[in-house]
């Protein structure tokens, strides 16, 4: 059982240059490991809160010396010497040490740090590989590997809103691993790159997560130019490669209104929008096609994609299982986007990943946009058995070091990829 010797932590810088936290937890037994923790863009209102200093004079008021000082004060304090059977122990002692139902006090980015270098040195202390860590901490055994859904284009918060969309991303269909899978993006992330200077005269500009972001005039025509790039990568659209979308639409939703493309469109309005989109391009994953709020509206949604596509929520659900339970209720969504930094420790996380599996949902583990070379959300993704992983684009290395942490799973298991096509 690990004894806990010590944790602290230093604040790093994240992939968009803003400050986050990077904790170190030392064990009695000499064991001693690091994870530092990511940051969104387009949060969700339900997200725990990610404790920021607010000195204007420095980091425009986002530096992370409180959460860290939490971590190197209370936190250090009330974990020394402690004995941890499992790590729903650790976890609950943050929540109790913390005491506020968002983590406001100690900050989600000062406890998820804490969580995740904890899980990372038990891991290490059992001598056995993160994802088996991960997947041993919820009774799980690794069967496969998720389908990789890729960013390719970027609109939206992520890239200064030229197009109210977020996120056009590729997904791998006919590929069979990892290695293949990647090989099939690159030769369409390549094609996009073209397309972008043939069509728009824009240099390969890329986004917060390294998408594309040329300026395209309209949705329809964003999804168009993805299926072209795939076209050109001499893929076929859907067999070989096909389309997810993150709509993120609470980012462009007031007043009951969403405003996209110059229009301004109620909630069925909306959908009917999105039913076009399936329509007329190979897409079988809509994110966050409603606004977080639109609760009333998502049973329709989900009804109008069932079997065509899967109705997954991000911002609607932010990895809280009470909101994936009313959302189970009232058949909102069949789909739960993970972002562990969401709901603030692992041991919720998994609480929500049991509670989406209960109800037959599909599951992608996810990155954020402000991400750091941590690789651990690879093995996550393994050990949690994640139908599909979400790292963003292929061409920075924040993103690559959890792709090539897949490629290292991938060759140390040769476990298989998840089925397809899914559902
Ligand atoms: C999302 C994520 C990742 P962010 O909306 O799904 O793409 O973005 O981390 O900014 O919330
Ligand atoms: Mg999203």
């Amino acid at each position: 059982m690990p004894v806990i010797e010590s944790v602290s932590a230093i604040e790093v810088l994240d992939s968009r240059g803003r400050p986050t936290v990077k904790a170190t937890c030392a064990l009695a037994g000499g064991v001693s490991a690091s994870a530092s923790v990511p940051s969104g863009a387009s949060t969700g209102t339900a997200e725990a809160i990610e404790l920021r200093d607010g000195d204007k004079s420095r980091y425009r008021g986002l530096g992370c010396r409180k959460a860290v000082a939490n971590v190197n004060g209370p936190i250090r304090h009330a974990l020394h010497g402690r004995t941890v059977e499992q790590q729903a122990d650790l976890d609950q002692l943050l929540l109790a040490l913390d005491g506020t139902p968002n983590k406001s006090r100690l900050g989600a980015n000062a406890i998820l740090a804490v969580s995740i270098a904890f899980a990372r040195a038990f891991a290490a202390d059992r001598g056995v590989p993160l994802y088996q860590h991960f997947a041993d901490m919820l009774g799980l055994t690794p069967t496969t590997l998720p389908r990789l859904t890729v960013n390719l284009f970027s609109g939206g918060k992520h890239a200064g809103g030229q197009v109210a969309i977020q996120d056009v991303l590729v997904v791998p269909a006919s590929a069979k691993t990892i290695d293949e899978s990647l090989a099939a993006v690159f030769a369409v992330f390549q094609a996009a790159a073209e397309l972008g200077v043939s069509e728009y005269r824009v240099r390969p500009l890329r986004a917060d997560e390294g998408g594309l972001a040329p300026p395209f005039p309209s949705v329809a025509v964003m999804l168009d130019d993805a299926v072209r790039a795939i076209t050109d990568a001499k893929l076929i659209p859907r067999d070989d490669v096909a389309i997810a979308i993150d709509v993120a639409s609470s980012h462009f939703y007031s007043d009951n209104k969403y405003t996209i493309d110059g229009d301004a469109l109620d909630s069925a309005g909306m959908i009917d929008r999105i039913a076009l989109w399936l329509d007329a391009f190979p897409i079988v994953s809509i994110e966050d096609g409603l606004g977080e709020d639109d609760w009333s509206h998502w049973p329709a949604l989900r009804r109008r994609l069932r079997g065509r596509a899967l109705t997954l929520g991000d911002d609607l659900l932010c990895t809280n299982p009470e909101r994936i339970k009313r959302a189970i209720d009232a058949g909102a969504a069949d789909a739960l986007l993970l972002k562990v930094n969401q709901v603030g420790t692992l041991t919720e996380a998994g609480r929500a990943l049991a509670l989406a599996r209960s109800a037959g949902w599909r599951v992608t583990v996810s990155a954020r946009s402000g991400e750091t070379e941590d690789d651990w959300l690879a093995d996550l993704a393994v050990g949690w058995g994640a139908d599909q992983i979400k790292i963003g684009s292929i061409t920075q290395s924040e993103r690559l070091a959890k792709y090539n942490r897949l490629l290292e799973i991938e060759a140390a298991t040769r476990l298989p990829l998840i089925g397809w096509p899914n559902p």
